[in-house]
């Protein structure tokens, strides 16, 4: 007892006196990797300078990997110090070298081929690994689409590994690794036409999609997998056992899950200029409206947030919305449609909402009993926009595709091609801008969706509350009480 103290003590006034590597000598135990770290102060942290996992706005610091290893640096009470690989070589070269790196927190997929190089913490991302094509090019659909094509991936990813396994069942693969070039480069370079395909995970694309307005997902190119922090190979597992605590508790208090939806949820949703104005229009416009969508929708027998989220995809919650083919009005009624449904003003945004309402149900009853729920509401929604006998043609069309025309997955595929001539030309109807609906449909469904999760019970009340805007996404499911911030 006493000599332990003392030992104690003895090694504390070392501490103080000669510094660290002195203390843990003199003492004669090797110290473990995490008492190293803890005595140094500092966590030294290599990452990749990306969108999705570290980078610098006018704020400073952040990105995905950096706020959550921030959070664990904080828990340890130690400073963070980030350092960038210029690539993933580099990256697992670097880590666990004398003064270097102790952690990588970049995005990595826990792959087998990586094992050698790294010991992987629990996982806390799962991603799936998506071959990117340019909007307008033919879509692969399957490993073999894959030949002939200018293919470039990350050297050393966990992308190139899978394009080695990959060439070994079809040997006339051809691709290229780069290790001069990060995923923004890549997605910029099929956004361009430089490449025709690169391989990059769901959360990066998710993360950069807003930018590169041609980028595409062909397909998944196999299962999804685990994003996880790496240590040095070794024995010791102090530091990754303080890891995996970490991530186990930011997983139970809900803090990982609200990062996830912070960083990858609303951006495949709105894009981030989206999602920022959403917010402010939810915060500024909504609430004059709120009331006559309440009203109208339960006269009508609807759910007032998908009206309300027609509204906002029609007129971003205007009520003197003109567009240039003269339809006017919140909720944009045609003349011939406003007068149908007993509409004076259609700058009234209380009458815009109402005819609306109305109109929505009218077309939606006339539709063929064997569309079901829910395809029967986003057809509905197609028919208040391109009208009801256009709708009737794109659905003729996908039979005679031998798909089914009650499904609106199917009948979206088939509308834009109502606006090609060799196309509409056997339609009924013929010409219109069929591609408007299916867009019109996919943004509604996505603000209902917003909606739906802001206007939960406990957030109801005269305003939604648009501060929580910044959290949808990813997982459906509303958290159910105020989460602590990040
Ligand atoms: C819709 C009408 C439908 C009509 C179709 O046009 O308007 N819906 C409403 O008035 C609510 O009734 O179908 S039809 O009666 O069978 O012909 C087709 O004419 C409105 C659409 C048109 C669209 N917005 C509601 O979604 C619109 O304004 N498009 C033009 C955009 S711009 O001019 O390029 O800005």
């Amino acid at each position: 007892m006493f000599a332990q103290s003392a030992f104690r003590t003895r090694c504390a006034s070392w501490l103080s006196a000669i510094g660290v590597l002195l203390l843990f000598g003199g003492c004669g135990e090797d110290p473990s990797a995490l008492e190293r770290v803890q005595a140094e102060g500092v966590l030294r942290v290599i990452t990749r300078n990306s969108p999705a996992t570290y980078f610098q706005d006018r704020n400073g610091e952040t990105g995905f990997e950096y706020e959550l290893v921030k959070r664990f640096a904080d828990d340890l009470d130690l400073e963070l110090q980030i350092e960038t690989a210029d690539n993933l070589d580099e990256l697992f070269a670097s880590l666990g070298k004398p003064g270097g790196p102790v952690l990588a927190a970049a995005g990595l997929v826990a792959s087998d081929g990586r094992r050698q190089a790294a010991r992987f913490s629990l996982p806390y991302l799962e991603v799936t690994p998506q071959i990117i094509y340019r909007d307008g090019q033919q879509r692969p659909t399957r490993p073999q689409d894959l030949l002939g094509k200018r293919i470039l991936v990350l050297k050393g990813s966990s992308h190139a590994e899978q394009l080695a396994a990959l060439k070994v069942e079809l040997p006339e693969l051809d691709y290229e690794e780069s290790a001069a070039v990060e995923v923004v480069d890549l997605l910029r370079m099929v956004d361009e036409g430089q490449i025709d395909l690169t391989l990059v995970d769901s959360n990066e694309l998710a993360m950069n999609q807003v930018y590169f307005p041609n980028v595409r997902v062909a397909f998944d190119l196999g299962d999804a997998q685990n994003l996880a922090w790496a240590v040095a190979p070794g024995t010791d597992s102090s530091l990754l056992d303080a890891v995996n605590a970490f991530i186990e508790r930011a997983q139970e208090n809900g803090s990982l899950q609200r990062l996830k939806e912070r960083y990858y949820g609303h951006v495949d949703v709105l894009g981030y200029v989206g999602a920022y104005t959403f917010a402010k229009h939810l915060q500024q416009r909504l609430p004059r409206y709120e009331k006559h969508f309440r009203q109208a929708a339960q006269a009508q027998g609807l759910d007032w947030r998908l009206l309300a989220a027609m509204g906002y995809q029609e007129s971003l919650w205007q009520p003197g919305a003109t567009s240039k083919t003269g339809v006017r009005g919140l909720m944009m009624l045609t003349l011939g449609t406003a007068q149908a449904m007993g509409v004076s003003n259609r700058l009234d945004p209380k009458q815009s909402i109402e005819g609306g309402a109305k109109y929505i149900v009218h077309v939606k009853q006339q539709l063929p009993e064997s569309i079901e729920e829910p395809d029967r509401t986003w057809f509905a929604l197609a028919a208040y926009n391109i009208g009801g006998g256009h709708l009737e043609d794109a659905r003729k069309l996908t039979q005679a595709e031998g798909l089914n025309p009650d499904k609106w997955l199917d009948v979206q595929k088939i509308l834009p091609r109502l606006a090609q001539k060799q196309w509409f030309s056997k339609t009924r109807y013929g010409y219109a801008r069929g591609g408007e609906p299916v867009h019109f449909v996919r943004n509604i469904r996505r603000y209902y969706d917003i909606l739906t999760w802001v206007t939960q019970p406990q957030l109801e009340g005269s305003q939604v509350a648009a501060s929580n805007l910044h959290t949808p996404g990813v997982n459906k499911t509303p958290p159910q009480e105020e989460l602590p911030p990040l």
